[in-house]
């Protein structure tokens, strides 16, 4: 095992690997940019580095900052967390060529699944479901036309590079997708420096479902069944649950089958996410992407199954073969996250940095906080306005929903505005208890729109 690991990250995040590693005995190095200071994370590690100034782009991205902290500190290993440099796969071969550990997967896994075409095609081959479209890259409109015209409109142009929503373009119409296929290449060459797209049938109304899987260097992967993100708002997701509250058993074992075949075949270790989109006419799922890193919403799966995903990242990456079976995974319950942001929803979400002048978390049975605030703790201006992280769990989906009404209520965060209220707001709609709800929801019921 390893004897000391760096973390490439912050926040609660940070927080979250400092804590598993601590458990684990293993000694743990924090980085921080200079808005970072007073930062938990850097109060609980071992020892900190600082790497840079505020900006992410000289601090938690900076690759030659970060290798230069991992040598000084001499560690065996480094957990990027999510966001900055997690599905990097320079910064992993970086690492590889310096002789330390990226707690991830390998190179190869993440170029394979962090291009969507090769991804797509991966799929294909072992029949993991997958949206009708182009067989690979789409280069020229007369073959885009064609392909659109052979699924029927509406189709969406994406770009293979992309992720989270940039890139995207819905066309109903040949002449829409024709300037659709320029802007989309366009904006992918700028954003990604590969201006690669394709295209496939367009889902209108859709959940969203994602299958965690983890894996080792032996060749075992397992799946930690699905979650649902479907409450989101502008690629930003608000509430996360495990499981998904309308897949039925069959379907759901098909589906987490479909993402442990995709990741073998990618020859995949370390913790992943397949995400699809879940028709609800049918309940049939499509693939969308696979995000190579721990997600933000690890902690609903930790509940139901009682993996702790960070553990099992840092063991698998130090060579240990998974400590379980497919079938010692039994789900249980039923969890729900509640992003916490520093955001005030009455103006459009604008980011509210500043000084938490008064912070206590909810607490009691079946509630977990992931955050790296504190009371006295100023959010700096320069990073996400994620301030933390509520997690619930029960026996049903109702008793969680209650739950984390419950938990929500002693929440104090005071006096910049959180999300908390807007949460309070969504758990009590009918349509969001029922069930009742798609991708969309959010954003239509912030509009005025009659839901
Ligand atoms: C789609 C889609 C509908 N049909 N693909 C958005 C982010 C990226 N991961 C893929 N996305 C979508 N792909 C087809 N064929 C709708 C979306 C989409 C979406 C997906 C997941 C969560 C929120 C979303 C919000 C808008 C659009």
């Amino acid at each position: 095992m390893f004897t000391r690991i760096l973390i490439a990250n912050r926040g609660e995040i940070a927080v979250r690997i400092i804590r598993a590693a601590r458990e684990m005995g293993i000694e743990t190095v924090a980085v921080y940019s200079v808005a970072d200071r007073d930062s938990m994370h850097v109060r609980l590690a071992d020892r900190s580095v600082c790497i840079g100034p505020a900006p992410s782009s000289q601090s938690y991205l900076n690759i030659a900052a970060i290798i230069a902290a991992a040598e000084v500190a001499n560690v065996d290993a480094i957990h990027p967390g999510y966001g900055f440099l997690a599905e990097n796969a320079h910064f992993a071969e970086v690492c590889r060529s310096c002789k330390i550990e990226f707690i991830g997967p390998s190179v190869e896994a993440m170029g394979l699944l962090g291009d969507k075409v090769s991804c797509k095609q991966i799929a294909l081959k072992n029949k993991v479901p997958t949206f009708p479209g182009s067989k690979g890259k789409i280069t020229d409109e007369e073959t885009a036309v064609k392909v659109a015209r052979e699924v029927g409109y509406p189709v969406i142009v994406k770009a293979s590079a992309g992720g989270g929503g940039r890139g995207m373009r819905v066309a109903h119409n040949d002449i829409a997708l024709r300037s659709g296929l320029k802007q989309a290449t366009q904006e992918a060459e700028a954003a990604f420096g590969d201006g690669s797209v394709y295209i496939e049938k367009f889902l209108e109304h859709a959940r969203h479902v994602e299958v965690q899987v983890i894996g080792d260097q032996h060749g075992n992967v397992v799946h930690l069944y699905e979650r649902d993100c479907t409450m989101q708002r502008r690629h930003q997701k608000l509430i996360e649950e495990a499981p998904c509250p309308v897949l039925r058993r069959d379907d759901r074992e098909a589906l987490c089958r479909s993402a442990v075949r995709l990741c073998k075949a990618a020859g995949y270790y370390s913790a992943g996410t397949v995400e699809f989109l879940l028709d609800p006419r049918d309940n049939r799922c499509y693939l969308l992407e696979v995000n190579t890193r721990v997600q933000v919403e690890h902690p609903v799966t930790e509940l139901i199954t009682g993996v702790d995903i960070v553990k099992t990242q840092i063991r698998v990456a130090a060579g240990e073969k998974l400590g379980f079976k497919q079938s010692d995974i039994r789900p249980n319950g039923h969890a729900i996250e509640c992003r916490i942001n520093a955001e005030d929803p009455d103006r459009n979400f604008a980011p509210q940095p500043g000084l938490l002048e008064r912070y206590t978390a909810a607490g009691g049975p079946g509630v977990r906080v992931d955050s790296h605030c504190y009371a006295g703790y100023r959010v700096p201006p320069n990073y996400d306005s994620m301030i933390g992280k509520l997690i619930v769990h029960s026996d049903t989906r109702e008793n969680a929903i209650a739950r984390m009404q419950r938990a929500l209520g002693e929440f104090e965060v005071a006096p910049i505005k959180t999300t908390i209220p807007l949460h309070q707001r969504l758990l009590s709609n009918a349509k969001f208890v029922r069930g009742d709800v798609d991708i969309h929801f959010v954003e239509r019921l912030l509009s005025g729109a009659a839901s």
